[in-house]
């Protein structure tokens, strides 16, 4: 059975052994029938003297039955449960470090049934394990919102496939209260909805020249919905951020490992204090209005506005304040434009979306009668809502019409009505600008790692 090793602290004031009444009702709950009811079996518990801590080793058959268990101990402080080893099967699985990143006890979704759900739906897919596909633009008609199925998916290990009645969201590190939430909790909590455009930093990478090792995406690693969850605010609030905290990791539960890395990893990034307190970010649970699908993070993932992807951390379990600026793969090794500027290397983190505009209409190779011809797309940035987008089709620039709510959370749609009566082969190009003066350029500049490319697109048609 697994094993567990379970850590209670709480300070001075609080110490329930010394009211008798309390300490008679811990003795009670530690009795050994009472931990049997539990579908627990206690190996030994012992308290450092002076030290306000209280540890016992128990075994379980998994880990909410431990986490129901102490349950009263997170009333009088903290508690931390560790899953653990006897020291045999330490040794035999080849070291301490060794079994608990590659997803550990959490089950991964079958690669081939993953893989042909997305196909199914009309993904455009990449790479079958991890599963990697794209949306493709036609499918990004009608309107603002993605349907789920059909949103893009970008995965860097195997799909955990949790389950709600287990999930814990656990809150720890540099705060005043540790919290352990159940989805059952997380879902009672208020929520909010945000209409957010997610974007890998990838998308595009397919067109830099010279050509960038990595997912090949085209342009349809983008896609918009909306978000329904608790204001990650909330959750940090009711926590208490601690002295000496300077960021907010976010852990996954997927891991593995990785050719570049020399041990396992999970999924991990990290926000400053004041990015996870001012983007509006969200822990969702809801994603146009249905339970988060597995591919896309189930039961919980972030969801950080404005921000590349990368930062949204899907299946989300644990969140911990920690008091140095994190350095873990995806936050150091990745996710950085690295330009090569007058022979010299600058370095820049991937952070806000950069400006950007798609057209979704007419599509590429299409044929269109020539007269009025609607144009229509969509345009995004993450640094402020789109000021203006001009359509091109060969010759002068024309300003298109915004439709909707300008946001810098989520793209909005353009259209325009134009002349085309010149019949023939024909190049349409879409370019957005935002509130901040951004526009797109013609050619985004190459970066090593072949990230936030929003390289004005050319769409060729024929006019007939
Ligand atoms: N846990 C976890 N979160 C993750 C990732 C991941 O591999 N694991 N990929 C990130 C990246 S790079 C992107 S682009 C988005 C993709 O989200 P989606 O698959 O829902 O479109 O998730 C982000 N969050
Ligand atoms: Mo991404």
């Amino acid at each position: 059975m697994p094993l567990f090793i379970v850590r209670h602290q709480h300070d001075a004031e609080h110490c329930p052994a010394k009211d008798p009444a309390m300490g008679a009702m811990l003795l009670g709950h530690m009795s050994r029938p009472n931990v049997a009811r539990h579908g627990l079996k206690i190996q030994g518990e012992a308290v450092v003297r002076g030290a306000h801590t209280m540890f016992f080793i128990a075994e379980a058959a998994d880990e909410s039955l431990v986490e129901a268990f102490v349950a009263p101990f997170r009333q009088a402080g903290s508690v931390d449960v560790m899953a653990a080893s006897t020291c045999a099967g330490v040794v035999a699985s080849g070291g301490c470090a060794a079994p608990l990143p590659a997803l550990g006890d959490v089950p991964a979704l079958d690669p081939e049934t993953a893989c042909q759900d997305a196909i199914d739906a009309g993904l455009v897919v990449h790479r079958a394990h991890p599963l990697n596909g794209e949306t493709s633009v036609p499918q990004l008609l009608g309107g603002v919102i993605m349907p789920n199925a059909r949103f893009y998916v970008r995965n860097h290990f195997q799909i955990p496939n949790l389950d709600a009645a287990g999930y814990r969201l656990n809150v720890g590190g540099r705060v005043e209260r540790t919290l352990s939430l159940s989805y059952r909790e997380l879902r009672q909590m208020p929520s909010q909805t945000t209409l957010a455009t997610l974007e890998c930093a990838g998308n595009g990478r397919v067109w830099f020249d010279p050509p960038i090792p990595g997912e090949q995406w085209d342009i349809g690693a983008v896609s918009t919905a909306e978000w329904t969850g608790v204001p990650l605010v909330d959750i940090l609030d009711r926590a208490g951020i601690a002295a000496g905290a300077q960021e907010v990791l976010f852990r996954g539960a997927d891991g593995g490992s990785l050719e570049d890395v020399p041990t396992p990893i999970r999924y991990e990034r990290s926000l400053r204090i004041d990015d996870a307190r001012n983007s509006g970010a969200l822990l969702a649970y809801l994603m146009n209005g249905e339970p988060l699908p597995i591919h896309h993070g189930f039961p919980l993932r972030l969801i950080v506005p404005s921000w590349y992807a990368v930062a949204s951390v899907k299946w989300l379990t644990e969140i911990e304040l920690i008091d140095r600026v994190f350095t873990g793969h995806y936050q150091t090794d990745k996710y950085w434009y690295e330009f090569e500027r007058d022979g010299r290397d600058v370095r820049e983190p991937v952070n806000l979306l950069q400006v950007r505009s798609l057209i979704t209409e007419p599509g590429p190779d299409a044929e269109i009668e020539g007269g009025d011809v609607t144009i229509r797309g969509v345009a995004w940035s993450g640094v402020a809502p789109i000021a203006r987008v001009e359509v091109s089709a060969g010759g002068d620039w024309h300003e298109a019409r915004l439709i909707g709510e300008p946001s810098r959370k989520a793209w909005q749609r353009w259209e325009l009505v134009t002349r085309l009566d010149r019949r023939g082969p024909t190049t349409l190009r879409a370019r957005a600008t935002d509130r901040a003066g951004r526009i797109q350029p013609e050619h985004a500049e190459w970066n090593r790692l072949g990230y936030g490319n929003n390289s004005v697109q050319q769409i060729a048609v024929q006019i007939t």
